[in-house]
């Protein structure tokens, strides 16, 4: 809940008797003499994912997902920050053109939050769409760290004059928490169109010779949730027939792909990142890549009481799921399965165009070194690990030139890309031509190749990386330097 002017001054005025903030933070809290418009408070809560799996994480104002922030497009906005932990953090504005100083991201020179101390911020909201606020900081092998937390919420940023075809809205943040690492483990990495390049399967199989021995650490759940509710808790989605509901969702994971299906239902696909696509189309189930956002319309035309839920089996046993109940409707939550169905980001587009042709291409190899550090693969772009100690740009781009970045996986698992502070367009993902595709997240499958655009027009350094924590910790990262 944001703290308003009121309680942040009865906080300010007990602090001299209570004294529970160090110096740093009350002569901070004191100089805070105007109202922010939004307050977030980082520390330790508790998530109640059902009576008999109550979690202990780092949380956004003691909830999770953190509140929603509703901004509106080109209108300035403030918040405060307060870092309630022992440890410095950093609040990022995912999927928003904002400068360095703002982004939180400490490769882009955003300072962070010492512990227990606050930072007031500034910037002006855009582009219109769902975009989310999540911490930024590298876990390495930390699990209470990072987005292993539940340090993530969700930001609607309101166009001016939206004449918006659907009754309501319902925002879903997708969440899985009580992380432990193991040996390996599997990734499914069979939902994206597209075949194996037999070349990067070559380099891939060059480099499990050259780094042999026990596979490399990753990261597996015991507990999921919906808005921080296993399935079957909390408040069912209640909805009449015919109602047409716009569901906002977002994946918060650290390193997991989701995906959702209600049976009996479709979902139109109307943004992909809080950007409308240019062909919305109807599509069974959504699949979404850690930090992607998927905003659908469905038309409630199938009268029940069903699960939203996971693909996956065992997920969704573990909670990732949350029930549709229709007005009238009662009994035990349904499930069915529904059909295989292969995601392909490009049919969204524009048919029969061509994104304009790029000033500049750059081609980036992916390879993975199984175990290479302390028992964790290393990440490589072009052969580079980014180092956290040099923060070394690795590119330099030109203020108004249109950048393309063609990435070449030679691992088998598949990438989230992100790219800070600017969108991009896609321009060839799963073998297929793309055009008018906006976003800012886009799962890169295994052993496959993807192309987008950028235009550099956000001048400062900018980051880019894969959004799984365990993969941008070590080594997949990259900084893009303005001349
Ligand atoms: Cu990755």
């Amino acid at each position: 809940m944001p703290i308003d002017r009121r309680s942040l001054l009865t906080h300010a005025a007990a602090l001299p008797l209570a004294g529970a903030l160090p110096r740093r933070a009350r002569t901070a809290e004191a100089n805070i003499a105007e109202k922010a418009d939004y307050t977030v408070r980082i520390a330790t809560g508790l998530v109640e994912l059902s009576p008999e799996h109550i979690v202990s994480t780092t949380l956004y104002n003691g909830q999770f997902p953190g509140p929603l922030i509703r901004l509106k497009e080109g209108k300035r906005v403030v918040v405060d920050i307060y870092n309630g932990t022992d440890t410095p953090e950093l609040l990022h504005w995912h999927g928003q053109f904002v400068p360095t100083d703002v982004d939180g991201a400490l490769e882009e020179g955003t300072p962070p939050i010492a512990p227990h101390d606050v930072r007031r911020i500034s910037f002006v909201p855009r582009p219109t769409g769902l975009r989310f606020y999540h911490t930024h900081v590298v876990a390495g092998g930390d699990l209470n760290r990072g987005t292993y937390t539940g340090q993530a919420g969700p930001v609607y940023i309101e166009p001016a004059g939206d004449p918006g075809a659907y009754d309501r809205e319902v925002f879903l943040v997708l969440k899985e928490f009580a992380p432990t690492f193991s040996r390996g483990g599997d990734m499914p990495n069979d939902m994206l169109v597209g075949a194996e390049v037999e070349e990067l399967k070559a380099i891939g199989e060059k480099n499990e010779e050259k780094f042999k021995g026990p596979k490399g650490y990753e990261v597996g759940y015991d507990m999921f949730g919906i808005n921080g509710k296993m399935l079957g808790h909390g408040e069912p989605v209640r909805v009449r027939h015919g109602e047409r509901v716009l569901f906002h969702v977002l994946n918060a994971s650290a390193g997991e792909i989701r995906s959702l299906a209600l049976p009996g239902h479709t979902f139109r696909i109307i943004a992909l990142d809080g950007n409308a696509v240019p062909t919305p189309a109807d599509v069974p189930l959504l699949w979404l890549g850690t930090a992607e956002r998927i905003s659908a319309i469905v038309t409630m035309n199938h009268p029940g009481v069903w699960v939203l839920g996971d693909l996956s089996d065992d997920d969704r046993e573990h909670g990732m799921g949350i029930v549709v109940e229709y007005a009238g409707s009662k009994g035990k939550p349904q499930w069915t399965k529904p059909r295989p169905f292969k995601w392909d980001y490009a049919r969204f587009g524009k048919p029969n165009a061509a994104p304009a042709s790029p000033d500049e291409i750059i081609e980036l190899t992916i390879e993975k070194q199984n175990g290479a550090v302390d028992g964790f693969n290393r990440w490589t772009l072009n052969g580079e690990a980014f180092s956290m100690e040099t923060m070394k740009p690795m590119y330099t781009v030109h203020e108004g030139r249109r950048y393309r970045l063609k990435f070449r996986n030679a691992s088998d698992d598949i990438h989230p890309l992100h790219l800070h502070r600017h969108s991009f367009e896609l321009v060839c993902v799963g073998g297929k031509p793309a055009a008018g595709v906006i976003k800012d997240v886009v799962m890169l499958g295994g052993f496959q190749e993807a192309e987008f655009d950028f235009v550099a027009d956000n001048p400062g350094m900018t980051l880019f990386h894969c959004h799984q924590q365990l993969h941008m910790d070590f080594g997949f990262m990259a900084l893009f330097n303005y001349t």
